[in-house]
């Protein structure tokens, strides 16, 4: 190559580096003006802030919940024909191992003589739960309450009764609030698709889709103290192009029940963007995807209220007689839970009792000794937020809602004996007890820029365990302030 071509092919790569440098720019300025201009949305997110009445607030302080899932799976424990399988065992009549017809049928068998709802409140009770969540309607579609609408129902059943409005009573009769879980996919009713691709499909699913009103109708006036709906089984091309009827939906049960809390899981806006619509916005109550997973940090919840969905073993929500891998500890469901409230979440525990309607063991033992758990600790967790202090390696921090007091749940005792916390800069600590002996106080001492080393040496405690910390603000440090002091 001759020196001229050579700066001749130098001036041509300049040139063809600052129109690359052009064109990412134009390109950049593009992408930044599209994040800036918002769509038009008809059918997105319609609440901009969180919702701040008694329902919600009621909500926000439940801190622990237990999900129920029972029904026509629950007689076939995850296997067929002496072979076990290793799915979730609610899904099994999708897996065709057994002919659909064999499964529907099973409605023939659903007798469930050692079902006492009193029982399951008094064991909800003593766990510490403020929540429930029950199945009425699974993605088979069979329904645990006598439904006007099919005959796959309980009232079909040798057992006759509806399995709903005893446990409904029996949990409020215990002081805990119940919500129910109800599937939208339906692998029954004929006329659901997964797909709407011809006329006749959109006919069909038109029809389903006032089944689907209806049933829910049904379910607010049967039971008026529900404080709420969690919807499942919305993630089917067919609903995802229904943007506009489940906002309908949402809209008219939150009519004819005010105060109804639904989360993230029923809509998509017409974009087909689901939980959070085409602008990044939350669509629901709360942030209903955190599904036997939890976020790590405060950002990760992007300040919106939300709930986690746990099952014991690794996956499977319904009875199964093989339990999958590892069974978590009362002590690893705690510590979820209080990482859940540590972040402003709340902790829902899943449960899946035989198809006689009693629990597994495995099920009590945990129950029982998170109870136990929550009678010392409890006013760690009830009506606790995100306290906006670091997190620390030894473990959690909770704050009261509305006042200056944090809880220090901790689940790794440092060697040292000594908690260091670091606090935001307007924060004096008071004092420091354990929860229950606030006359024990521990020495506290103060260093640079809100740092403090409380010793604890004196505990000697083999589980987890939980120190109150009083500050001097009179009003405590909200999340607020700690946005506006940056
Ligand atoms: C769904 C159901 O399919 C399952 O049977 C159970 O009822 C559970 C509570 O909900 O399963 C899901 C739904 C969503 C996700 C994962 C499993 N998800 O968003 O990751």
């Amino acid at each position: 190559m001759s020196r001229s071509n050579k700066h001749g092919h130098f001036i041509l790569s300049k040139m063809f580096g600052c129109l690359m440098l052009f064109a990412i720019l134009i390109n950049s300025s593009a992408v930044n003006a599209q994040q800036q201009t918002k769509l038009i949305l008809q059918h997105g997110s319609h609440q901009h802030a969180k919702r701040m009445d008694t329902a919600m607030l009621q909500w926000r302080a439940y801190g622990l919940g237990q999900f129920i899932h029972w029904g026509l799976y629950s007689i076939l424990e995850g296997k067929w024909d002496g072979i076990k399988y290793n799915g979730a065992a609610e899904w099994i009549r999708s897996w065709k191992v057994l002919p659909n017809s064999v499964y529907d049928s099973l409605n023939l068998q659903f007798n469930p003589i050692a079902f006492h709802p009193d029982q399951w409140a008094a064991m909800a009770k003593q766990m510490g739960v403020k929540y429930l969540t029950i199945t009425t309607k699974h993605h088979d579609g069979f329904c645990l309450w006598p439904s006007a609408f099919t005959d796959f129902t309980v009232a079909h059943s040798p057992f006759q009764e509806d399995v709903i409005k005893p446990v409904v009573e029996a949990y409020n009769k215990a002081g805990i609030d119940v919500y129910l879980y109800y599937s939208i996919m339906d692998w029954h009713n004929l006329d659901w698709r997964y797909d709407l691709k011809t006329k006749e499909d959109s006919i069909a699913f038109d029809r389903f889709k006032q089944f689907t009103k209806s049933q829910l109708t049904e379910l607010v006036n049967r039971y008026p103290s529900i404080k709420g709906f969690w919807f499942d089984g919305t993630w089917d091309e067919s609903w995802k192009k229904s943007g506009a009827f489940s906002d309908s939906l949402e809209q008219y049960l939150k009519t004819i029940h005010p105060g109804l809390i639904i989360g993230s899981r029923l809509r998509a806006d017409e974009k087909g963007a689901r939980h959070f619509d085409s602008n990044n916005e939350l669509m629901g109550d709360y942030e209903q995807g955190w599904e036997r997973k939890l976020p790590v940090t405060y950002a990760d919840v992007h300040g919106n209220d939300w709930e986690c969905v746990m099952t014991i073993p690794e996956n499977g929500w319904g009875y199964a007689e093989n339990w999958m891998g590892h069974w978590k500890s009362s002590y690893e469901l705690i510590e979820m839970m209080v990482r859940s409230v540590s972040l402003g979440g709340n902790f829902v525990v899943n449960f899946g009792p035989k198809a006689n309607g009693e629990f597994r063991n495995e099920e009590i033992i945990d129950a029982r000794e998170m109870g136990e758990w929550m009678q010392q600790n409890k006013e760690a967790i009830y009506n606790c937020e995100y306290a906006g202090w670091d997190k620390q390696d030894w473990g959690y921090i909770t704050k009261k809602r509305n006042e200056n007091k944090f809880y220090l749940i901790v689940f790794n005792m440092p060697l040292s004996g000594k908690l260091k916390i670091k606090t935001d800069k307007l924060s004096l600590i008071e004092k420091a007890y354990p929860i229950a002996l606030p006359q024990n106080q521990f020495l506290v001492e103060p260093m640079d820029n809100g740092n403090f080393y409380i010793d604890i040496s004196s505990i000697k405690s083999k589980s987890p365990f939980v120190i109150a910390v009083v500050t001097k603000n009179a009003k405590g440090i909200t999340v607020e302030d700690k946005k506006t002091l940056q």
